[in-house]
């Protein structure tokens, strides 16, 4: 069966475009259609009208290479010269404005969320909002375009995708009634309490000011330094200590708006809620090990990740729910204040009640025109959706356009193709730089008459965005926070104590890893005294890694309930769109192979052939060699056959000259390529599923020191059996049990 996945970008699920000619083409013709899983954003006009257009109505025309005028060119290799050898003529026109232009390609990066990755999707609603919020998007079978951003937070735009940071989760829904922005994270909980901190936190855990570094992560002083100092940090910090700090994908990765939002239904009643995005695919994490070989094996890993998905036809699904709760002045819910960002709300005491499913069906046609050039702003509501007092939100709502003015150049941005709303656009906003509308009228004012009056306010039967008049407390002029944000370390302790044991051990290393990169002792010891605040357990484990001495507490720990929603283990979930690699070396059983792609495939997982060379083994299309595989690649290995290949030596691939990793030949064993005794290994120690089949595959696991009874080890002669017991296997993502916890 000749299978062409992964290797190749091209999706099994559609007709391969004609691949380019090796010779240069030069018969003229119009540029290419976008690859059958790209989309770009609808075609409406700057100010929201649809204009008709194809969806390429915007891509560049014309087989000719042409200037920016559309005149035609002959040569764009050599510039104007006096004479051959002489020098380059001011009058190039065509050199000048290819320079020019190119000198300007870049814009600043994000200050945050530079790093992140775009897609178009639709949005239906369930109808279950009803109840509590106008929103016409969340009404029964609406369905509402999107795009969504998911980023990470610390990096520079070029930055690996899997460092240890929070991911930034924003969504954009266009809808009818005007564009609603959800710009949340995969946290629930954030850094400060009041977003006049927010430089603050940014500068302590960006790069160092005098050596700019280190990149793209929190594992230095000035963090730990300031989170240490400011411990209403402390909750977040936990969250990115944990698991949740290195997900496995976007597409297996929670998404919160964190803040508490009033929706607002009919009637005018409101309701406090927060809103929770959970992905079909479950919620899964890397190991550490995997998060670092990815960052320098494929720093693109998540980005890949999602566009692979919806390239081959898995379309990531998240489905949005809220948690509900009474609109009272205190503002607070089982004694838990809505309006301190640093809380959740556990869900066994507010249950999430969906109300509607985002699936990402297209990825954008070009990263620069839609995924740089999306701006988001939680302050784009829709009637039906309002804001809170918490004060972290309430400065969010004034620093996403200002931001823009500078990153995108100008007043505008809303008139980039992205970010122009779907609904009609009359807002007497006129000129500035990049002015896309070409308004009509002489009077961008009201009242007025010269324009017959227009435009009109709305009514609200209108559909006018009208805030409810929520009632504003009376009081003093302070720079002060509520009492309740006082409490900064129950809910670190809440969540560490709601993590299975093989959870808090990876805590417990993270904090260890953190803080040994740390090089001023008080930072080290601060931090210890905010552990012993939490648990004085991990605080101990933490100090022992250290080699300090554990503090003891400074407050007097208090015990909630354990939340075993917040807990990723333990939960089956579908295994569509894992990824299983399958391991055959070159005189090794094809058809055997190619029956366990036929499997998996069936079992609609994504089947990775790994095998001695690229190009083809029999039938089979080579996915990835042995020189690049890795454990952080694949959810699971099958093993068919793998004997050395010819490039297994040190001097080719220096990982054949690790110790461990020597071909083993005795009587009961056969030669195994040093990569692949690599490869078993590191999937082995990261919890994942081993299997073989047939009795090349069975010897090559245990060349490879596998036993051959052990918790996630298959080992089957059939391929559909060793197909199904992996799929069970992959069903709870990883086989924690391999290995004892030290937690617990
Ligand atoms: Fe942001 N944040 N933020 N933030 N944020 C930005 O906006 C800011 C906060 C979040 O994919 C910036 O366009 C302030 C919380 C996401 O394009 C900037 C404060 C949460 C993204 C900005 C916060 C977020 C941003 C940078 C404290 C989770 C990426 C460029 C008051 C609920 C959106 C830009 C994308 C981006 C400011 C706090 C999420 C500078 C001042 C809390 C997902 O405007």
């Amino acid at each position: 069966m000749g299978y062409t996945h992964p290797i190749s970008r091209r999706t099994p699920v559609e007709e391969p475009r004609t691949p380019p000619s090796v010779d240069e083409p030069t018969t003229p013709q119009e540029p290419l259609e976008p690859q059958p899983d790209q989309a770009g954003p609808e075609v409406v006009s700057a100010t929201g009208k649809p204009t008709g257009a194809p969806p390429t109505a915007r891509s560049q025309s014309g087989a000719y290479l042409t200037t920016s005028q559309g005149l035609r060119l002959k040569d764009t290799d050599h510039s104007l010269k006096a004479g051959r050898r002489g020098p380059t003529l001011l009058e190039d026109h065509h050199l000048r404005e290819k320079i020019t232009h190119f000198d300007h390609e870049r814009i600043p990066e994000r200050v945050v969320h530079a790093r992140g990755s775009g897609a178009h999707g639709v949005f239906r609603g369930y109808g279950t909002a009803a109840s509590v919020c106008r929103a016409g998007l969340f009404a029964a079978d609406v369905e509402t375009p999107v795009f969504v951003r998911f980023s990470t937070v610390l990096g520079s735009r070029g930055s690996a995708d899997t460092v240890r940071d929070t991911r930034g989760f924003a969504v954009k829904f266009y809808t009818d009634e005007g564009t609603f922005d959800l710009v949340g994270n995969n946290m629930p909980v954030f850094f400060i309490q009041d977003g006049i901190k927010f430089p603050d936190v940014v500068h302590a855990a960006k790069p160092h000011p005098d050596r700019e570094i280190p990149q793209a992560q929190s594992a230095h002083d000035t963090f730990w330094d300031f989170v240490s100092l400011h411990t209403e940090a402390q909750h977040h910090t936990m969250w990115n200590m944990s698991d949740r700090g290195i997900q496995a994908s976007f597409r297996t990765m929670e998404g919160f708006g964190v803040h508490t939002f009033r929706l607002v239904d009919w009637e005018g009643a409101t309701t406090l809620v927060k809103f929770h995005w959970k992905p079909k695919a479950g919620v899964h994490s890397l190991v550490w090990e995997e998060a670092q070989l990815a960052a320098g094996g494929d720093p693109d890993f998540h980005r890949r990740d999602l566009a692979d998905a919806i390239e081959a036809g898995f379309l990531p699904q998240w489905e949005l729910g809220i948690q509900t709760f009474p609109d009272e002045e205190d503002e607070t819910f089982e004694g838990i204040d809505l309006l301190d960002p640093t809380k959740l709300v556990p869900e066994e005491l507010a249950p999430v009640q969906p109300i509607g499913l985002m699936t990402l069906t297209a990825n954008p046609s070009n990263f620069f025109a839609e995924t740089e050039q999306v701006a988001f702003h939680g302050g784009n509501l829709v009637p039906g959706v309002e804001v809170t007092n918490d004060p972290l939100l309430q400065a969010r709502l004034f620093s996403y356009v200002d931001t823009q003015l500078t990153r995108l150049g100008g007043p505008n941005f809303n008139q980039i193709p992205v970010n122009r709303p779907h609904a009609p656009v009359n807002d007497m906003l006129r000129d500035g730089f990049h002015q896309h509308a070409v308004h009509t009228g002489v009077a961008p004012y009201r009242p007025n008459s010269l324009d017959g009056g227009c435009p009109f306010t709305a009514g609200e039967a209108d559909g006018a965005f009208v805030q409810v008049p929520a009632q504003v407390a009376e009081g003093q002029k302070v720079r002060a926070a509520a009492r309740s944000f006082d409490d900064h370390f129950s809910q670190a302790r809440l969540f560490y104590r709601s993590m299975s044991p093989v959870e808090q051990d990876h805590i417990k290393a993270a904090y260890s890893f953190e803080l040994a990169k740390c090089y001023e002792l008080a930072v080290r010891q601060r931090q210890l005294q905010c552990l012993a605040n939490i648990d004085g357990d991990l605080c101990g484990a933490v100090a022992q890694a250290l080699g300090m001495v554990a503090p003891a507490p400074t407050i007097e720990l208090v015990d909630a309930e354990a939340s075993r929603a917040l807990s990723q283990v333990g939960t089956p979930f579908p295994v569509e769109g894992r990824k299983v690699g399958i391991v055959v070396d070159a005189v090794g059983d094809t058809d055997l192979a190619a029956a366990v792609v036929d499997a998996v495939t069936e079992a609609r997982m994504v089947p990775f052939v790994v095998g001695p060379h690229g190009g083809m083994l029999d039938t089979l299309t080579v996915a990835r060699t042995y020189a690049v595989s890795r454990s952080f690649e694949l959810d699971a290995v099958v093993v068919v056959s793998g004997a050395p290949a010819r490039d297994a030596m040190p001097g080719l691939d220096a990982r054949a000259g690790e110790p461990q990793a020597q071909p083993v030949a005795d009587a009961a064993t056969v030669g195994l390529d040093p990569r692949i005794a690599l490869l078993l290994g590191e999937m082995w120690r990261h919890c994942k599923v081993v299997a073989s089949v047939g009795e090349e595959g069975d010897r090559a696991l245990a060349a490879a020191g596998i036993p051959g009874e052990a918790p996630g080890v298959v080992r089957e002669s059939d391929p559909q059996a060793v197909v199904t017991d992996v799929a069970e296997l992959l069903a709870l993502h990883r086989v924690w049990d391999r290995f004892t916890p030290v937690s617990g």
